[in-house]
Order: structure tokens, then sequence, then C-alpha cells
């Protein structure tokens, strides 16, 4: 059975942690239907933040599940202080889920993961050094030296290739990015300030890349990895839905105008595996 719609915390709240000069980080995960992963992935999360020195985060769940994955949130929430959930009843979409989670988010630094552990949670502290270094947005990427898109099929990296290609085309201000339909990403929270995001959109970071407000952007190599348990909610339909928002946002119809001057200029690095080294393994 699915309970009611939620917002599901642990007893201990965020302000009783042990404080940190850490920034606080809050890692968005949109869900649907994933069942088990969510425990895998918050074991992992954890593991890896906190064996970094990392006390200060949180993991935000924003599920859309019809199964019992709300049950196993639940659970997880109780479990942990560093998990929270929003349970939305009746609605779908990861662009609006994602956004969602930015507007629920406490931290100041925010990233997206998928909830299927196809994004190692491993990046995670080497994430969070590129913006303690200064970086405004890091963007792990499958398609520099050390990155590896594996995890997908033959058929999917066509499509990924294409979908990449069409915004790289479209965008002028991400053609520096290799990897602009990252689903896996972390950044300052005042990049996205002012973005009216817009509610049907596939990936987000295309929007962030085109309207958002940043000075440095770091790209780091990692192996996407395949999906081992439940099933893939790419579709058809989620690709026409990308097209059309790339549409939207090119034409300016979309709500997505800037409400206020950015006084940044983009920037873009690239680092190799050998950046990374006293990172855990990325692989
Ligand atoms: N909240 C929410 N999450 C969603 C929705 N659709 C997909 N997701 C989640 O978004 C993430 C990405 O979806 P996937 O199905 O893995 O899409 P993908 O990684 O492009 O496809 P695969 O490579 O085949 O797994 C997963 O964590 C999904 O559970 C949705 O409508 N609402
Ligand atoms: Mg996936």
């Amino acid at each position: 059975m699915i309970p009611a719609p939620s917002f599901g915390h642990s007893s201990r709240s965020w302000h009783e942690l042990p404080s940190s000069p850490r920034l606080m980080l809050t890692l968005i995960v949109p869900t649907y239907n994933e069942g088990k992963n969510t425990e895998a992935l918050v074991s992992a999360v954890s593991e890896f933040l906190l064996g970094s020195g990392n006390r200060t985060f949180e993991i935000l769940f924003i599920d859309d599940s019809t199964d019992d994955t709300p049950l196993l949130l639940e659970h997880l929430s109780k479990e942990s202080p560093h998990v929270r959930y929003l349970h939305r009843q009746g609605e779908r979409g990861l662009g609006s889920a994602i956004v969602r989670g930015f507007k629920e988010a406490r931290g100041s630094v925010l990233a997206v993961m998928d909830g299927d552990l196809q994004h190692p949670p491993a990046l995670l502290p080497a994430m969070l050094a590129q913006i303690e270094k200064g970086a405004d947005l890091v963007i792990p990427s499958r398609f520099i030296p050390g990155g590896n898109d594996g995890g997908l099929t033959p058929s999917r990296k066509i499509v990924s290739l294409v979908a990449r290609s069409i915004a790289r085309l479209m965008f002028s201000r991400i053609r520096p990015t290799s990897d602009p339909t990252s689903g896996v990403f972390m950044m300052r929270r005042d990049v996205i300030d002012g973005i009216r995001f817009d509610a049907g959109s596939w990936k987000v970071l295309v929007e962030i890349l085109v309207l958002g407000c940043y000075g440095p952007v770091v790209e780091l190599p990692y192996r996407f990895r395949a999906r081992d348990l439940g099933s893939s909610k790419m579709s058809f339909k989620a690709q026409w839905e990308y097209l059309r928002h790339l549409l939207r946002l090119r034409s300016g119809r979309g709500p997505g105008n800037r409400e206020r001057p950015c006084q940044k200029t983009p920037s873009f690095t690239r680092r190799t595996a050998n950046d990374l080294k006293g990172f855990p393994a990325l692989d």
C-alpha cells in the first residue's frame, strides 16, 4: 500500500548534526519505482561522504513511484538522519521532480544524481572538493579521457549522441561542455537564482547551462554504469519532451528567462583521472 503524500524525515533534525566547516550539501535524487536501488544508494552515498569527513549533507528523494518505493524511503528516513523524501502522488516528470528538489533543499550546494546507481556515488567527494576549491558547477563527464559511457546500449548511445548534438547546435553556451545532458551534476545554489524552470524538461542541466549564472565549470571523468535493478524510464515520449523543451528554451517562449543580470563569465576546465588521486576509485 502506498502512503499518502508526505514529507518524511528522521527524528533527528539537520540542525542537531555536529557542526562542521564544510558546505552543506543536498543531494537530490529523483525516483520512479526504484525500489531496492534507493537502499543501496543511501548506503553508498553515506559511506563515501562520511568517509571523506563530510557530515553536513542530506539525501533528498523526490519520488513519484507507484510501487512500494515510498515505504522503503520512509524506512530509510527513519534509519538515517541524512535522508528525507517527498512523495508526490499523482504527479510525474523527471525535470519537475528535480526542480521541486531545488525548492525543498536545505543545502548551499545542490547535487543531482539518478536513483539507479548508474552514477557512481564515489564521485561525490571529488565533486564537492572542486566546489570547495571555487568551482560554481561540476559536471561529471563520460566523454573526456578517463570517462566512459559503457553503461548504455549501442542504440541508447546513438540517442544520447543525437540529444547532445542537437543541444550543442542550438545553444552556443553549452558547446564547451562535453556532457551537457548529464543526469549527475553539482553546483552552488546561487547558480540557479532567478531561473524559472520549465516543468516539462527531462535534462535540467541543459537549462541550467543556458540560463544559469556561473563562472568556473569543472568536468570530471567517470564511468557510466549499466543498470542492475529496476527498469529504464527513458521512452520515446521523454525524448520528444526533451526536443520540445529545447525549442521552448531556444525561442524564449518557455518560462525560463532570467530575472536578474549575471556578472560572471563562464570558464571551463577538464580534470583527468590523475587530478582525482586521493579520492575513492571511481569505477
Ligand atoms: N520523481 C521522478 N523520477 C523519475 C521519473 N522518471 C524517471 N525518474 C528517475 O530519474 C532517474 C533517471 O531515469 P532512468 O530511467 O534511469 O533514465 P536513464 O538513466 O536515462 O535510462 P537508463 O539508462 O535506461 O536507466 C531515475 O532515478 C528514475 O527513477 C519521474 O517521472 N519522476
Ligand atoms: Mg538510468
